[in-house]
């Protein structure tokens, strides 16, 4: 084998429980990511060129389920996904296969993931580091989807972003949902309000524009009284949530600062890269996320000579546009950073950065 080995990313497949709200479509995704797998594994007993793979974070999904509607377990993914499942734990007889936790899927610990592919997948929680490569799913610099022990107490730590997908998805019906809905939600709310008070602007948003369609089952309008929350915990009022996040911008401007806070913000709109730049020192500077659904690539000089790559997405999210575009993985050598897009089980390579 020449060259060094390469390191495989993956991230943000967002598996569910077979509902018609999931973002990923077994239909539509599965046979391209069962393929992916498949690809993996023959590759490395043909070239045996794969140091390892990581699975970047939201591969499961807990988090995409109606405010209304029982949230499903991990148990419940696992088994509805029985298929992908295997091809995994295929692939990690031969590749040795890592685990990052994402924000959709932060509740899932090391014990899930070994009783899910039988101790065969390393359960690393949310930081991958070798050498010079530093990976993270992202959600952790995002204002919304940092995990908060100050919000649900150190159990749940449910950070608001988990309460803006599930209204998010009761507006959905199905997985039509625009994820760009967020986006301007959150970008309109924060001209017009400012960062103390985006929290409850952006829930109260979401709030009116989930009361202004009519509840199918029931034929009548919504009314968010309630988020449903089944095996996680008692169920929580709206106005309760509401308030429990109502300092969230505050309360990380005490404790980060001004700049933190306000690029936490700017992280929720998926501008990454500045974390990226930061995140570079002592020795790292290739840095690989997922979270954004944005595949990218970027080198910068200044600062730092660096190289930040983004795996984007496996499932649909309701975006047309985005079906034939989603299907992508990165990979590196810690020199050479390469983003590579899959169709019909071929891989092709998109695009190359070296340091
Ligand atoms: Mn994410």
């Amino acid at each position: 084998m020449a060259g060094k080995k390469k390191t495989l990313f993956v991230s943000d497949i967002h598996l569910g429980a077979g509902k018609k709200w999931d973002w990923f479509d077994p239909e539509i995704e599965g046979p391209k990511l069962i393929k992916f797998f498949e690809y993996v594994t023959a590759r490395q007993s043909k070239r045996k060129d794969i140091k390892e793979i990581v699975l970047l974070g939201d591969v499961f999904d807990l988090w995409v389920c109606p405010h209304d509607k029982e949230p499903h377990t991990f148990d419940q993914i696992i088994d509805t996904h029985a298929d992908i499942i295997g091809v995994i734990k295929k692939m990690s007889d031969t590749v040795r296969t890592i685990y990052v936790n994402g924000n959709h899927d932060y509740q899932v610990t090391e014990e899930d993931i070994n009783r899910a592919f039988d101790g065969k997948v390393m359960h690393i929680g949310n930081r991958y580091q070798r050498g010079n490569i530093l990976a993270i799913h992202g959600h952790e610099y995002a204002l919304f989807n940092r995990p908060d022990p100050k919000n649900g107490g150190p159990r749940l730590r449910l950070p608001l972003g988990y309460y803006i997908t599930r209204l998010h998805t009761t507006l959905g019906k199905k997985r039509g949902a625009k994820a760009g809905l967020i986006f301007q939600i959150i970008d309109e709310s924060f001209q017009v309000m400012g960062p103390e008070k985006l929290p409850e602007s952006v829930l109260d948003a979401l709030k009116d524009t989930v009361e202004m369609i009519t509840d199918e089952n029931t034929g009548e309008k919504y009314n968010v009284k309630d988020f449903t929350m089944g095996h996680i915990c008692a169920d929580q009022e709206f106005g309760v949530v509401r308030d429990r996040y109502g300092n969230l911008y505050d309360d990380w401007k005490k404790s980060v600062g001004f700049w933190k806070s306000t690029q936490m913000i700017m992280c929720e709109l998926n501008h990454l890269g500045g974390i990226a730049d930061q995140l570079c020192r002592d020795g790292i500077n290739i840095v690989v996320m997922g979270h954004s659904h944005d595949t990218k690539m970027d080198k910068d000089w200044i600062p730092k000579n660096r190289i930040y790559a983004n795996c984007g997405f496996w499932c649909g999210f309701g975006e047309e546009d985005k079906k034939e575009d989603n299907a992508h993985f990165v990979q590196t050598d810690g020199r050479k950073v390469e983003l590579y897009s899959l169709r019909n089980g071929q891989a092709k390579k998109e695009k190359t950065l070296e340091l």
